[in-house]
């Protein structure tokens, strides 16, 4: 019996060392790094109090405030916005579409495919004309109110 004392011996020694590394190997995680905040867009300065230039901005943003281009015609025709809001339209149609501020041309959506989407934001309340340049007598009105 006694020849076995140092074989137990040894396997109860390989048994808790191995027990202890295998304690150490864990290693903390740290959680996942944070994307950087992104400043948002810039607005554009309100300007001269009027004219109905520099109050409108294009936006690809997800809009506050869902618009559509269907058949030929902007749904809803009125909209009502917040200062700020982005509108955002998508068309349904199998032709073109583009959402333009009346006032000021330049601030535009892109020329918008069936199922394609783009958006305007306005910097100051008012009411706003806006067209399709496609088809200009395709027309409506946003109300932004502060
Ligand atoms: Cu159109």
């Amino acid at each position: 019996m006694s020849r076995l004392l140092p074989v137990l011996a040894m396997t109860v020694a390989l048994v808790l060392s191995a027990c202890a590394g295998g304690g150490t190997t864990g290693t903390a995680t740290a959680g996942p790094p944070e994307p950087a905040a992104s400043g948002p867009a810039s607005a554009p300065a309100a300007s001269d109090g009027g004219a109905g230039t520099g109050v409108c901005a294009p936006s690809t943003e997800a809009g506050a405030v869902e618009a559509t281009m269907t058949g030929n015609a902007f749904s809803p025709g009125t909209i009502e916005a917040k200062v700020g809001d982005v509108i955002t339209w998508t068309n349904g149609d199998g032709v073109p579409h583009t959402a333009t501020y009346k006032d000021d041309p330049t601030c535009t959506t892109e020329r918008l495919g069936q199922g394609d989407s783009g958006g305007l934001t306005f910097s100051a309340p008012g009411t706003y004309a806006f067209f399709c340049q496609v088809h200009p007598d395709m027309t409506g009105t946003i109300e932004v109110t502060s």
